[in-house]
């Protein structure tokens, strides 16, 4: 091949709340990707592009993976292991305050029989000390012979650049798919979409906020730098309603106010942004794009 560029896919894989998505977003530097407290918080795979010097390289984060009961669940889960039919090179992600059980193990077992480059992540770093990390390092080599295993903390950027060198090593030689300004596969909107349903995480608590859909019902470019947005909030009961509101709608308006510094920073514009709460009580999740 004559190409000079490489380009590939690198699935972001682990349990929930490990750190992928804050991992993705570091990599890129910039937040496509959701991130909470909360498990679950993602629910498909969003990709993030990172297009510099002659390499491509297309990060998909994925929802954690755990042992799914509900339908809902099972659909996660699906999508997570389907991000592989693409991977050139997985990252598997592991919470390094956390040991290495069964669970962890079991799943970088099967994750390393794809035969796709691996690269091992022992994430949240800046909470552990170097025993604890050196005996998790230890085990994972012992019981799964994976060697390639890099300590990062991507909330504080460390060890963030070596991982990408190492990446880009790692990606093969082809022509790029995206073109340089673009920087992920998902719509403004859904992205948008997402910002509202991080702070509804952030606020609402319990098992509330897995039962909310959010939707743009209008996206009106009022100039080249402002944009309207109304989303409508789709609950299941009419007391989440109330609980979404808060005491004097103190509550939604935190929402809203945090959600729309996130669109306008993500967007560079000015927003308003105009959150409706509505109730349906079959609430679907549908995919976003
Ligand atoms: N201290 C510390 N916290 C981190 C680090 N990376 C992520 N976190 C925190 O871990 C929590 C989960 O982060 P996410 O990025 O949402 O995790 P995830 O793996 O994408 O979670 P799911 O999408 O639910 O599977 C958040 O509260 C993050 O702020 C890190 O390097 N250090
Ligand atoms: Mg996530």
């Amino acid at each position: 091949m004559k190409s000079s560029t490489k380009c590939g896919y690198v699935a972001i894989i682990g349990l929930p709340n490990v750190g992928k998505s804050t991992l993705l977003n570091a990599m890129v530097l910039k937040k496509i990707s959701i991130v909470t407290h909360k498990v679950q918080t993602t629910r498909t795979q969003i990709q993030a592009i990172l297009s510099k010097d002659c390499s491509q390289v297309i990060f998909i984060d994925t929802p954690g993976i755990f042992q799914p009961r509900k339908q809902k669940e099972k659909a996660l889960v699906r999508e997570a292991w389907k991000s592989l039919d693409l991977a050139d090179v997985i990252i598997f992600v592991h919470d390094a305050t956390k040991d290495m059980k069964e669970e962890s193990l079991s799943l970088l077992r099967e994750i390393s029989d794809n035969k796709i480059e691996l690269i091992v992540v022992l994430n949240k770093i800046d909470l552990v000390d170097k025993e604890k990390l050196l005996n998790l390092i230890d085990v994972i080599k012992v019981k799964n012979g994976a060697s390639n295993i890099h300590l990062i903390s991507a909330l504080k950027y460390d060890g963030v650049v070596g991982l990408i060198d190492d990446v880009k090593n790692k990606i093969p030689i082809g022509e790029w798919i995206y073109s340089k300004e673009i920087s992920t596969n998902i719509s403004d909107r859904s992205i948008a979409e997402e910002f509202t349903r991080e702070k509804i995480y952030q606020y609402v608590h319990k098992e509330i906020p897995y039962s909310i859909i959010i939707e743009t019902e209008n996206w009106n470019e009022k100039s080249k730098n402002v944009v309207q947005i109304h989303q409508n909030i789709y609950v299941t009961a009419n007391n989440h309603k109330k609980i979404l509101l808060g005491k004097n709608g103190e509550k939604i308006k935190k929402i809203s106010i945090e959600s729309r510094l996130d669109i306008e920073s993500y967007l560079n514009k000015k927003v308003h942004l105009f959150l409706y709460i509505k109730l349906r009580k079959n609430n679907y999740i549908s995919s976003i794009s």
